[in-house]
């Protein structure tokens, strides 16, 4: 048995995310997690809000809120959205939290003794009348490219022009509209990143298979151009972590908050800290995986998420881990893979968060249940290049695979049994060669679906656990029992009674992918066994004749042509601001 501790990166606090963002951490890393658990490994799966920064700030602000009511009111609404979908968190912390807060001042704190934190003075917009520095997106104004009137200081969102504040025509502050705007000195924290080059060069040199794309994308951070920046690790803003020194006033600082890309992360401990809380345990019970000094150097540690968050996790988070770590003494666990992916695109185009493009959580909840969401977006997860949501595909998927092949298989054979034996598991006669050939090929499948699952190739895995199912399908098409009752009834029990046992160990291979349906066809089983089949003749065997079961209600319903063209058009335009 292994310790695995599984991180998915931390959806943003301000709004709902859409289906790429689900597809791209948290539910690969739940399909991970359940599968480790369903073999029997100790499991540690942690996610959280990530609630600091201007964006929050701004949500809050256009929702008329305050940051922090803002923020434990979409925090409840993510954890809702994380449950309809099945992801099975051991925790679902907020960056928000005392234990963030603690961490985060005291890692910076160590970064400074080690030496690795400067002071840099920077020039910056103030606004006297709000009394604040206004971070660029803070302050709109005409785009000198394209003349429209609320371009914001690092963008403008018409013509999509990259913008230093400077350059806008008019600047006002967004918040107040005031356009007495001055520049200002300001000073400024950086984690000395290019001090500890060599050593995040050394380390990522040294993991082995890590995915091409994430290694690639570390490699390019650190020998592009100039190689690793410094990086400003604190801002001029109200909402987020103060910048102190272990808790104490840190000299200069006062009246600044830690960068949100610098806590995030942090977030992930914390949050394991946070679970402990939750669970009344003590600190011993967190920092077994997170210190390899206290129990964490047989913990393997995978990270979940998207491309654009690779650099972050390789560089920013290694650095601020091992440069703790100056003297020794405080031994943090690293990651030791990072599962990444590209992204989902939605029917021709993006999906989009600021425009509103797409299926977003709440609104897939909407319309169908979580499995057919996990199925659809795991089968197609984006790993090796970007994929594309469409309606018609969303359709077939679902059709095919959930609603004729294994929706089909426990119908059938749940149905013909009740009304040729009854609802029991029938008892017939001795399994056969076509039984043999049958657990033969499904031995076969079923070891390559553990390999994909244990390299988390999610595609691959999908393939296999489809294929399994089939095997199934072809089998009862072959065997015929409906034929074969006729004139031996104890064949055809016999038939039954593997088929009945054969739908019990879909349930349980498929549980990481399809929970709530895995769920509904072990329950109408009579069953509560859920041990992995290493021994597949055996758990071929599970249930015995004379055991009880029921009929379950349709697992997964077909989607047809009207209904898909309803949601084509539903989910077409823009979605209307939450
Ligand atoms: N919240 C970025 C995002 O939502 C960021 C991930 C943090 S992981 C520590 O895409
Ligand atoms: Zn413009």
């Amino acid at each position: 048995m292994a310790r695995i501790l599984i991180t998915s990166a931390l959806p943003y606090i301000n709004g709902i995310k859409h289906l790429g963002n689900l597809v791209g951490s948290q539910l690969p890393a739940d399909l991970y997690a359940r599968y480790m658990r369903a073999r029997g490994h100790e499991v540690m799966f942690i996610c959280a809000t990530d609630e600091h920064g201007t964006p929050a700030e701004l949500a809050a602000a256009k929702a008329g809120e305050e940051v922090s009511a803002y923020c434990a009111r979409m925090h409840a609404v993510q954890a809702e959205l994380a449950r309809g979908f099945g992801l099975s968190f051991d925790h679902f912390g907020r960056s928000s939290s005392p234990q963030n807060r603690d961490l985060t001042q005291h890692l910076a704190a160590r970064l400074a003794k080690a030496g690795l934190i400067e002071q840099v003075s920077e020039s910056q917009v103030y606004s006297p009348a709000d009394g604040r520095f206004l971070p660029d997106r803070y302050i709109t104004g005409t785009c000198p490219a394209c003349g429209y009137e609320n371009a914001r200081g690092d963008q403008c969102e018409n013509c999509t022009k990259q913008l230093d504040p400077t350059d806008l025509i008019n600047p006002r502050s967004a918040i107040s509209g005031a356009t007495d705007l001055e520049v200002r000195a300001t000073r400024h924290l950086f984690l000395r990143q290019s001090a500890l080059r060599a050593r995040l060069d050394a380390w990522i040199d040294s993991q082995q298979g890590w995915p091409v794309l994430t290694t690639s994308i570390a490699k390019k951070w650190l020998h592009d151009g100039d190689g690793l920046q410094d990086r400003g690790i604190t801002r001029d803003l109200d909402w987020g972590i103060p910048v102190q020194f272990d808790g104490a006033p840190w000299e200069g600082m006062e009246d600044k908050v830690f960068y949100v890309w610098f806590d995030a992360p942090i977030e992930y401990i914390a949050a394991t800290a946070e679970w402990a809380e939750a669970q009344g345990l003590s600190d011993a019970a967190w920092r077994r995986w997170w210190r390899t000094d206290a129990g964490a150097d047989d913990v393997r540690y995978v990270q979940f998420m998207g491309k654009d968050n690779v650099p972050f996790h390789t560089l920013s988070f290694p650095a601020t881990l091992i440069g703790a770590n100056f003297d020794g003494t405080e031994p943090w666990k690293l990651v030791d893979y990072i599962k990444s992916f590209n992204y989902l695109n939605y029917d021709g185009g993006q999906f989009s968060t600021s425009q509103g493009r797409g299926v977003f959580m709440d609104q897939a909840l909407e319309i169908l249940p979580g499995d057919y969401w996990r199925w659809w977006l795991l089968s197609h997860a984006p790993e090796s290049s970007d994929s594309e949501f469409t309606w018609e595909n969303f359709q077939a998927g679902v059709n095919k695979d959930l609603a004729d092949v294994l929706g089909n298989l426990v119908s059938r054979v749940t149905k013909f049994c009740r009304s040729k034996f009854g609802e029991t598991v029938p008892e017939g006669g001795a399994p056969g060669a076509r039984e043999a050939a049958l657990r033969a090929a499904l031995e076969g499948r079923l070891r390559a679906y553990e390999r994909h699952m244990e390299a988390m190739e999610v595609r691959k895995s999908a393939a296999e656990l489809r294929a399994l199912w089939v095997l199934g399908n072809e089998y009862l098409q072959e065997a015929a029992p409906w034929a074969a009752f006729k004139n031996d009834p104890a064949q055809a029990a016999m038939q039954i009674r593997l088929a009945l046992n054969l739908i019990r160990v879909y349930a349980v291979i498929s549980q990481p992918f399809i929970p709530d349906a895995a769920a509904r066809i072990m329950a109408a089983l009579g069953s509560g066994d859920w041990s992995w089949p290493d021994d597949l003749a055996g758990a071929l065997e599970v249930l015995p004749p004379g055991q009880g079961f029921m009929v379950p209600d349709v697992l997964f319903a077909k989607i047809g042509d009207e209904q898909r063209a309803e949601w084509a058009a539903r989910f077409s335009g823009q979605r209307a601001e939450a």
